[in-house]
């Protein structure tokens, strides 16, 4: 067992945290103040080869593989957890693109994602399907000119700004699951309405519908073949979660980052706040947590570079990633009081990105469900 990154994962790390700290960081709070998105930023992280580690080199990638992206998306939420959404609407729809795709649709649309220059999303959740993927009602009727797309999808990152995306619609409602196709869609055309939506976090990152109403897209939009929709979905959320995850360890470490520091600095009943025990309590508990976290993300991330299955260390990470940033962004509100609670502070965005985790790319539920139904033995998480 090697714990340790060779040195060109430093270098890759290295690299993030040194265009987070002088890029990112220094604009989060006006950026989620004014709900700021920066397409200068994709460009720039394109140019960088960010979006590009899990993607041959003929499409415009680097190959430097999953535990590269995770190192990156970890660094780049640390500074902004809402500009590591960004990542994932890039890497999601490009792999998606990669792993069903045609020869010509890989070509077509996956170098502009890992460019930045074609803004991407992935629309899978409904007003009535959320953590039920199946029970969506979008679908998509097939006619000589290719796919007339009508639904309504809702919460989706990136919907006011996307230039295309990952849509997700039954072309075969009869068919339950297997009835669900996936496209590649892009939305520059008629028969779509966008509407941004207000969330509690990431307000640097654009949220919200996107409704389809006789959407017409051609036949080449379609991903696989008809019904392979839900096979598409599950494989796709299985590297957006990922992701996700590793966005989730960079809000930790910047509340625990906070947390420490400020214990160090304040000063309350003649000494140092770091020097009572109850803060002491949370800052070991961040930290176990955090580095717990960070080891079961890095795992399924390994896993995935060996071409291993990694559906059930992925849940597991994603679950304690996500719990590890909700406990460190509390912790830290807590030691730093009013400080922290404060708007000139970035503790309370860090506390309202952290909940983000615990509902996107799976929520903290369904990595419980999928984790227990695996050990139950009632349904296998890794097929
Ligand atoms: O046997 P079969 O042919 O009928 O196939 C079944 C199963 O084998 C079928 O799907 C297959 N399947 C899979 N295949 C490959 C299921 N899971 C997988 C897999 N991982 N890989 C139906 O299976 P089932 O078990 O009966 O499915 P289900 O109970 O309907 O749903 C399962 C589950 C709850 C896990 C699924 O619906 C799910 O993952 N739900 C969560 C939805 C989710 O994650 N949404 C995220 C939305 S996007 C988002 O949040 C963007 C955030 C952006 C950001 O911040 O990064």
């Amino acid at each position: 067992m090697d714990f340790g990154l060779s040195d060109e994962l430093i270098a890759v790390r290295d690299l993030a945290r040194e265009f987070s700290e002088k890029e990112i960081a220094p604009a989060a709070a006006q950026d989620d103040k004014e709900k700021r998105f920066r397409k200068e930023l994709l460009l720039k992280m394109g140019e960088l080869g960010f979006f590009g580690t899990v993607i041959p080199e003929k499409y415009g990638g680097n190959e430097l593989g999953y535990l590269a992206m995770v190192l990156i998306t970890e660094e780049v939420a640390r500074a902004h957890s809402a500009v590591r959404v960004a990542i994932n609407m890039q890497i999601g729809p490009a792999l998606a693109l990669l792993q069903f795709g045609t020869e010509e649709q890989k070509q077509q649309w996956i170098p502009p994602l890992l460019r930045g220059e074609s803004v991407g999303c992935f629309a899978i959740t409904e007003p009535d399907a959320g953590s039920d993927v199946a029970a969506i009602k979008t679908t998509a009727t097939k006619s000589a000119d290719g796919y007339k797309i009508n639904g309504s999808k809702i919460w989706i990152s990136n919907a006011p700004v996307a230039d295309g995306g990952l849509v997700y619609a039954y072309t075969d409602k009869n068919e339950k699951h297997r009835g669900l196709s996936a496209f590649y869609a892009t939305f520059d055309r008629p028969g779509l309405t966008r509407r941004a939506l207000e969330t509690m976090g990431a307000q640097a990152s654009p949220i919200g519908e996107l409704t389809f109403e006789d959407f017409l897209m051609p036949k080449e939009s379609l991903l696989g073949q008809e019904g392979d929709g839900f096979k598409v979905c599950m494989w796709q959320l299985n590297q957006t979660r990922l992701n996700c995850a590793a966005g989730a360890l960079g809000v930790a470490r910047a509340a625990k980052e906070a947390a420490v520091s400020y214990c160090n600095q304040r000063v309350q009943f003649g000494q140092k706040i770091g020097e009572f025990q109850m803060n002491q309590d949370l800052i070991a508990q961040m930290i176990a947590h955090e580095e717990a976290a960070r080891l079961l993300v890095y795992r399924a991330a390994w896993l995935a570079d060996q071409n291993k299955p990694n559906n059930l260390e992925t849940s597991i990470g994603k679950y304690s990633a996500a719990e590890a940033a909700n406990f460190a962004a509390d912790g830290a509100m807590k030691i730093l009081g009013a400080y922290g609670y404060s708007s000139e502070f970035p503790i309370e965005r860090y506390y309202r990105d952290a909940k983000s985790y615990q509902i996107v790319e799976g929520s903290t539920n369904v990595q419980k469900m999928i984790i227990a139904l695996d050990a139950l033995g009632y349904r296998k998480a890794n097929r």
